[in-house]
């Protein structure tokens, strides 16, 4: 059954993290895979989940079956979140929320009931983009292409080039863009250049599925939702792809959701059924831990403020790094002007240095980034940061 089943290739970024465990190297450094580590180098467990965690153990809370779409008070919440407590399009009911698996999850389950809607349209990515994106949607059955999007000569958008693929796709093609902190370039649009993608999708008549799976890490929690309220407002139908792994340091739980904005309350009523079959389908029904986490702070003054303060001192805190960043590599001596990483944002930097540089890092000082370049910001502290910027000097 088995003998001519052939080797597949490791996850680039998640196989690092097994390359870096088996490292016996004690000053070692891991900027390879997304996620934020504290001054200590660990995973923080934020006290808003530790304080939501005590209530609902005591609760001693039973462990049913969800419904299909998840816990309720999580779905609204997620709303929320993402449109604003006084979006026009959640008081009309045209917004379908459901739990997921993970920003991965709502991915998946908005690819494949996209496939039942949209079977032969083409689904475009930014290049680059997190690898999964292409993987998922062609798993999914869909033909993957790139748009333009980052410029290597200016370390910035390619907004000209972004703007001309997404004119020459087939119309009705599936656009999959990232709403803030994209990885794994840290590049973002301003307000103008969404504006502009926008007048492109609708003259296209394009599908926007955005993916934000960072809210929060860039500019704050409103302002990183800015593309999701321009589209919101635009008249649209389309898609959102959210996740708290980031967000709430909860990236084992698997908390996420997939919303779908449609024309009518009736409209989606009718399009969430069609989803909750794709979910029924899949896994049945989402875990219960994770998303009630989430609602029990989102859903509690005294408890999501103390989440948006902690969300807070993780964004700044990357802020500082990436300055840090930015400051000892110019008073190293460095080739290169680094400036760029400030203007970037969430938790990673195109770094610029090319695959050989990034092989040398790992084998000459143990410090492991993504072949592309990309480091994970959020993974510096203190104490390697000379370390890190003294071998990037010398690898240039
Ligand atoms: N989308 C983007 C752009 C990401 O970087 C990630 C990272 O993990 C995800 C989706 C997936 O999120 P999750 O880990 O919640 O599945
Ligand atoms: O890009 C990253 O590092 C994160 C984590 O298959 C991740 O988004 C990476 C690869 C993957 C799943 C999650």
């Amino acid at each position: 059954l088995f003998s001519a089943v052939e080797m597949a290739p490791r996850d680039p970024i998640l196989g690092l993290n097994e390359a870096f465990n088996a490292d016996p190297r004690p000053n070692k450094v891991n900027l390879g895979v997304g996620v934020y580590f504290t001054e200590e180098g660990r995973i923080p467990l934020l006290r808003a989940v530790v304080e939501a965690e005590k209530a609902r153990l005591e609760a001693r809370a039973p462990r049913g079956y969800l419904p299909i779409e998840g816990i309720a008070a999580y779905d609204s919440a997620v709303q929320k979140l993402l449109f604003g407590e006084d979006s026009p399009l959640l008081a009309e009911g045209r917004v379908v929320t459901t739990q997921s698996l993970g920003g991965t999850g709502a991915l998946k389950t908005g690819a494949d009931f996209l496939k039942r809607l949209l079977p032969d349209a083409v689904v475009a990515i930014s290049n680059p983009s997190w690898e999964n994106h292409r993987a998922l949607f062609e798993s999914a059955g869909f033909q993957v292409e790139n748009y333009s999007y980052y410029d290597a000569a200016t370390q910035g958008l390619n907004l000209a080039g972004m703007l001309a693929d997404l004119r020459a796709l087939p119309a009705r093609s599936i656009v999959v863009l990232h709403a803030c902190c994209h990885n794994p370039t840290g590049v973002d649009l301003s307000s103008a250049d969404w504006q502009q993608v926008l007048e492109v999708v609708r003259e296209r008549d394009h599908v926007p599925f955005l993916d934000i799976a960072y809210q929060g890490f860039g500019d704050g929690i409103v302002e990183d939702a800015e593309a999701v309220r321009l589209f919101a407002d635009s008249g649209l139908q389309f898609f959102v792809s959210s996740s708290f792994s980031k967000s709430f340091s909860l990236y084992g739980e698997r908390v996420g959701a997939l919303s779908i904005v449609t024309a009518s309350k009736e409209e989606a009523g009718r399009v969430l059924s069609q989803v909750k079959r794709v979910i029924r389908t899949n896994y049945s029904n989402p875990p219960t831990h994770g998303a009630s986490v989430v609602a029990a702070v989102l859903n509690s003054p005294e408890l999501r403020a103390l989440w948006e303060e902690e969300l807070g001192e993780m964004r700044q805190r990357i802020k500082q790094l990436r300055n840090g960043m930015v400051e000892q590599l110019a008073a190293l001596g460095a080739k290169r002007d680094f400036s760029f990483v400030n203007a970037q944002r969430g938790m990673f930097s195109y770094s610029g240095l090319t695959g050989d540089q990034v092989e040398r890092l790992k084998n000459e000082f143990g410090i492991y980034a993504v072949g592309t370049g990309r480091i994970c910001v959020a993974a510096l502290n203190s104490k390697n940061l000379e370390v890190v910027s003294r071998a990037i000097v010398e690898v240039l």
